[in-house]
């Protein structure tokens, strides 16, 4: 429910609004959509991860944002350029010196602006022992999907697409890149995602259609589903073959449940959503693939 945190500054003149925005976009930041209106406008600024922090104890000596950064060096090389061409009077005094903190890392000050200070620090050792590790982002921009879903237990299956839907547009994806491609069942599952697989991997010559993961949503219920067990081998099995031999991520959203109320608690009313959690997977495995330098 809670999605982020925003530090509001006012610049107090138009001048120094310009001045902050520059040094921000100097330093490499994405900028934020900000705003523009009769009465204010704003210049935003955009980190991946932020958090609110109280301490007890030993406080840090530093502005009050602290920015983490990954190199500092570099980031402390593009505050003295910036000063030196944009930061007017007094620029040097303006940049503190790299300095180690107690907290086994590296940190510098700088005030851009004058009354504006803001800290960039980085871990002396970013792992802090961990070994290293190749992980998928849950970034969806740039990235196409498709999602095969059935129509048997639509009450179920829609929620289920509801929740996929939810994940890839709040991770970025944009809702022209999402082809929504409706089956008559689970059983027909597999074919149209291998379908849309098969065009994804290979090169078509137009690349129309093509999609970087599948997102397969279905819900087949034990007593309601004569051959249940033959079904539902059938369609893990089709799933997971396309996967395997196209190369192109598949999602696996297909519920399996004993009862009616036990597959709706697992579309959103009680336990999770499958759909939410498979588009996720395939937004996780599409970035990760991308990593590993994966075509098929
Ligand atoms: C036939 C059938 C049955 C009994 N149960 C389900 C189910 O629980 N979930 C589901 O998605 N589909 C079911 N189907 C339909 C088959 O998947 C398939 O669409 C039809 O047999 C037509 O090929």
């Amino acid at each position: 429910m809670i999605k982020g945190i925003s530090f509001l500054r006012p610049a107090g003149s138009a001048e120094a609004y310009s001045h902050l925005a520059s040094f921000f976009r100097a330093l490499g930041f994405a900028p934020g959509p900000g705003w523009n209106e009769e009465e204010s406008r704003g210049a935003s600024f955009l980190a991946p991860l932020g958090n609110l922090e109280f301490v007890d104890g030993k406080f840090p000596s530093a502005a009050d944002v602290l920015i983490e950064v990954t190199a500092l060096d570099a980031v402390h090389q593009a505050a003295s350029e910036w000063l030196r061409t944009e930061g007017g009077d007094g620029e040097a005094a303006r940049l503190g010196a790299i300095t180690e903190t107690h907290w086994k890392s590296r940190i510098f000050t700088v005030e851009p602006e004058p009354g504006f200070q803001f800290s960039f620090w980085a871990w002396t050792d970013p792992l802090r022992g961990r070994p290293v590790a190749v992980e998928g982002d849950l970034s969806a921009a740039g990235m196409k999907f498709a999602i095969v879903v059935a129509r048997w237990n639509a009450v179920i299956t829609e929620r289920l697409l509801e929740g996929a839907l939810d994940v890839l547009l709040r991770s970025g994806a944009q809702r022209p890149d999402i082809e929504v491609i409706r089956v008559p069942g689970a059983w027909e599952i597999p074919a149209a995602a291998r379908t849309v697989a098969n065009r994804s991997a290979h090169d078509t010559g137009q690349g129309v259609g093509k999609v970087d993961a599948i997102i397969a949503l279905g819900c087949l219920i034990r007593g309601e589903t004569a051959h249940y067990e033959a079904i539902y081998n059938e369609v893990s099995r089709g799933i997971g073959q396309s996967q395997q031999e196209t190369g192109i991520p598949h999602g696996f959203g297909v519920l399996t449940c004993e009862t009616l109320e036990q597959a709706l608690n697992r579309a959103g009313i009680k336990a999770g959503n499958k759909g939410f959690e498979a588009a996720a997977a395939a937004i996780e495995m599409v970035s990760l693939r991308r990593k590993l330098g994966g075509l098929g």
